[in-house]
């Protein structure tokens, strides 16, 4: 069953058809069984876009029975060769790209962000298919030598049922994370969208039924936390959960998985440091921890949060970064120069002021910002903070929010422990021209990336995730495969060893 809505894009330029607004399992689009649905809200607007099915407990149980069978020992799935499995994968890529105007219509309309982002994330997440598409026959075992009359190699086998629990900051890139090495390894999902997007994941479960995806492969429903999201995490048929996210929630679910002992993957919240020496070339630094802070209006679990900068250049810095903030056009995300959209909702856009009101009540400066934009969606002014010190909120706290912290240091370790004392460790950066102080830095930052001379640069190839309260385990690049396979030892009786 599809239903149809027709949504106005781009001043009225063209219409768009946002077709998949019900759950999709063992490829059929069909009702949730309470028959509830759940409002979907355009954050730019604050415009209702359609009501969308609401999965719970009992569709969970039927989406996680339907992945169980396509994984069932010679389906189709099983047997087929893992090559042709690449092949799909490509060739959603592929679709993906054909469709890249629709998706990231798609993507605009339910998050906010302006068009250009939303395609460069369905590029990337196209590219993310086509990555792990090249890897999907290359999950290698070795062969051991044991001890006595044995031979032993080992293989890489796929988990089963993986459920994945992805937010509303990323939609199709989080997606294009979780499912890619997922399948590629040979698993079968259940995706769980944020209750905010699901549009892009819905029509992601279309793509794949394009690319003849045997049924029960993919399924995805949208619903809420709490309900959907929780009878996900805990259910016996479960074997892996990968969740982005906030750390509060990862919390919740880790406690769930108590339940089915599911191996997990946890990306969650970070307050990232850029460390700033006066020998780099500051006008490259403070254009890419602008771009890291305030790109998505800084819903980006790797954003730049907190600026550590030389006192010799620190009013030079500070200049910089404010002008930058100052010269960012926020607006309507379907205008081509809008560098910034809306944030996602007016809970968050609150969250974000509460912090602001922190920051001046604290002591720190308001340089700029600070203020919401008209009265018509959850727009921000790019906010930038001068004189923060390590003990106030906003420089502790993630915020999540186009909401700059620039602070003073003058010594190296110094400001390594200060970087460093902070329940986060996602990512960090320095920018500095000398070689020596940048490898110190970047191997002495305590975060699961380390840029230099840049930040906020993810790329398919390189492995990201956190340390400490960032969670653990591994998305993008190669080592993504291994967190979606079981090593199995196979060890046999030899009667006549030789060497
Ligand atoms: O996130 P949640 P929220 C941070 C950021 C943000 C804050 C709150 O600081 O302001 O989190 O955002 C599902 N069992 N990040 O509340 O709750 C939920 O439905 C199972 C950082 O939106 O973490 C959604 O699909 N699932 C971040 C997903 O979890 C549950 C991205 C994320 O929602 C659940 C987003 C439960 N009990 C927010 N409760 C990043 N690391 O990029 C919720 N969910």
């Amino acid at each position: 069953k599809v239903y149809k809505l027709v949504c106005f894009i781009k001043e009225g330029q063209k219409a768009l058809l946002a077709d998949y607004i019900t759950l999709f399992i063992n490829n059929q689009w069909v009702d949730s069984k309470s028959g509830k649905t759940f409002e979907n809200f355009n954050p730019a607007t604050e415009e209702k876009i359609c009501d969308i099915a609401e999965a719970d407990a009992e569709d969970v149980n039927e989406a996680v029975k339907s992945a169980a069978a396509a994984f069932k020992r010679n389906s189709k799935w099983r047997t087929m060769d893992a090559s042709a499995r690449g092949k799909i994968l490509i060739r959603v890529g592929e679709i993906m790209m054909e469709q890249k105007h629709i998706i990231s219509s798609l993507e605009t309309l339910d998050a906010g962000k302006p068009y250009a982002d939303s395609l460069g994330d369905v590029e990337h997440a196209a590219d993310v298919f086509k990555y792990y598409a090249g890897l999907a026959d290359k999950s290698l075992g070795k062969t051991l030598s044991p001890d006595g009359q044995y031979f032993a190699y080992t293989r890489q086998e796929p988990i089963g049922v993986c459920g994945g629990i992805i937010p509303w900051n990323y939609p199709i890139s989080l997606f294009a994370w979780k499912v890619a090495p997922a399948l590629a390894s040979g698993n079968v999902c259940v995706i769980k969208p944020s209750e905010l997007t699901p549009l892009t994941a819905l029509h992601m479960a279309a793509i794949f039924s394009e690319a003849e995806l045997p049924a029960g492969v993919l399924n995805v429903l949208p619903g809420y936390g709490a309900t959907a999201g929780a009878t996900l995490a805990s259910h016996p048929g479960v074997r892996k959960i990968a969740f982005t996210g906030s750390t509060a929630t990862a919390r919740k679910i880790i406690a769930l998985t108590a339940n089915n002992l599911a191996k997990l993957t946890m990306e969650l919240g970070g307050k990232s440091p850029a460390v700033i020496l006066p020998d780099c070339d500051l006008d490259q630094a403070a254009l890419y921890c602008h771009s890291a802070i305030m790109t998505n209006c800084g819903q980006n679990c790797c954003g730049i949060s907190r600026n550590y900068v030389h006192a010799d250049v620190y009013d030079e810095y500070v200049a910089k970064a404010v002008a930058c903030a100052q010269n960012r056009v926020v607006g309507d995300p379907w205008k081509e120069d809008s560098e910034s959209g809306s944030v996602i909702s007016e809970v968050q856009m609150n969250k974000i002021l509460g912090y602001i009101e922190s920051g001046k009540r604290e002591g720190a400066k308001l340089e700029c910002g600070g203020e919401r934009i008209g009265s018509k969606g959850w727009f921000l002014q790019p906010t930038v903070f001068s004189n923060v010190t390590d003990e106030m909120t906003i420089a502790k706290e993630e915020i999540f929010g186009p909401v700059q912290s620039i602070l003073k240091f003058t010594d190296i370790e110094d400001v390594l422990d200060r970087c460093n004392d902070n329940e986060y460790g996602l990512a960090a950066a320095c920018f500095t021209k000398d070689v020596d102080k940048a490898m110190y830095l970047s191997h002495n930052l305590k975060g699961g990336i380390t840029w230099v001379n840049c930040a906020d640069i993810l790329t398919t190839q390189t492995p990201f995730g956190g340390f400490k309260g960032s969670g653990y385990g591994k998305e993008l690049g190669e080592d993504a495969m291994k967190e979606y396979c079981e090593m199995k030892t196979v060890l046999m009786k030899m009667s006549n060893k030789n060497s």
